[in-house]
């Protein structure tokens, strides 16, 4: 009996915390914190992160993440590891994958205790759409070869992006996806998913909760590695009967969360776009796609 408590109490620090007294009628009235399947949204205003901090920091947790740099998007790397150190899961055990066909390129960027940075070599393309959508297979080879023995959550993110805020405990969770910032406010007839019946990215009209995006997702390896394989087991299947999905991988993951509904959605602040400007709703912006001129970066048009 007294293991037991004293285990629970070196569980959570939360006991020591000051903090407000949570209400269940006050919060935020201007957006939804809840899907209808019951996952929560995440966005400023609806969590505490001292709080969060304080439940997650006496698990030791580890996070992996992994971002994709190949030919001339490495010039983005170095602004996002920078920026991950000032934001991203600050205080916490964390380590950065980078796929790369350009190690040398790589650049030097301290980290703090704790955080690391591994090189994965992979080979160039001369199309952008085998690169973006090619990640499915490698993060799930990443998974199986190395994860397992070191990390408890995952997170996929882009590149080309940066951060500007905090993104730390709130997110974690089993499947975990980022609600797109160009679509949330549209009727889901205007999604870009994929329409082609044949391809098994299809979803149909009437079909779909929201739009998310290819360039942020995550949650705990296993179901990482579900969405992961299975996106790319559907991504083959198309391409031997001659499909692309739209967009490519982003289109195999609307369709996977249409199926598997993940646990936590996170709100547009973890995702967002530079060249837009910001709605009201959004109080902060936590990592953002910088603007980039396609015909200057991609392999191809
Ligand atoms: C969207 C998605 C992206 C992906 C793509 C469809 C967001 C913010 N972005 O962005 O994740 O789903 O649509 O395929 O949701 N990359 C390279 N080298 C290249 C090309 C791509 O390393 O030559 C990597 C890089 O990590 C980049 C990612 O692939 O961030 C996605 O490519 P993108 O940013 O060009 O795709 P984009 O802007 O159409």
């Amino acid at each position: 009996m007294v293991l037991t408590v004293l285990t629970a109490l070196t569980n959570c620090l939360c006991f020591s915390l000051k903090y407000s007294q949570p209400s269940i009628v006050k919060g935020r009235t201007d957006v939804v914190a809840v899907t209808p399947w019951l996952a929560p949204i995440v966005w400023e205003g609806t969590f505490n992160p001292v709080l969060l901090d304080s439940i997650y920091k006496p698990k030791k947790i580890s996070i992996a993440v992994t971002v994709f740099a190949v030919g001339k998007y490495i010039m983005f790397l170095k602004n996002f590891l920078e920026t991950a150190e000032q934001h991203f899961f600050v205080g916490f055990n964390v380590h950065v994958y980078v796929f790369t066909d350009r190690p040398k390129e790589v650049p030097e960027v301290k980290m703090a205790d704790g955080r690391q940075l591994t090189v994965r070599l992979v080979p160039s393309s001369k199309r952008w759409q085998e690169i973006s959508a090619r990640r499915m297979e490698l993060i799930q080879k990443l998974i199986d070869e190395q994860l397992r023995k070191n990390s408890d959550y995952i997170f996929c993110l882009d590149v080309d992006s940066k951060f500007h805020d905090r993104w730390g405990t709130e997110s974690l969770g089993g499947l975990v996806a980022v609600i797109h910032p160009g679509y949330y406010l549209d009727n889901r007839s205007k999604f870009p998913y994929e329409r082609r019946s044949a391809s098994k990215a299809y979803v149909a009209d009437g079909e779909g909760d929201f739009y998310y995006c290819g360039g942020a997702f995550g949650g705990i390896l296993e179901e990482v590695y579900l969405l992961a394989s299975t996106c790319r087991f559907n991504f083959e299947e198309d391409a031997k009967n001659g499909i692309e999905a739209a967009w490519q991988e982003e289109s195999h993951l609307n369709r996977y969360m249409w199926i598997n509904k993940p646990s936590k959605v996170l709100s547009p602040e973890y995702l967002w776009q530079d060249f837009k400007a910001r709605n009201p709703e959004v109080k902060t912006i936590r990592f953002s796609g910088v603007i980039k001129n396609y015909a200057d970066i991609r392999p191809n048009v």
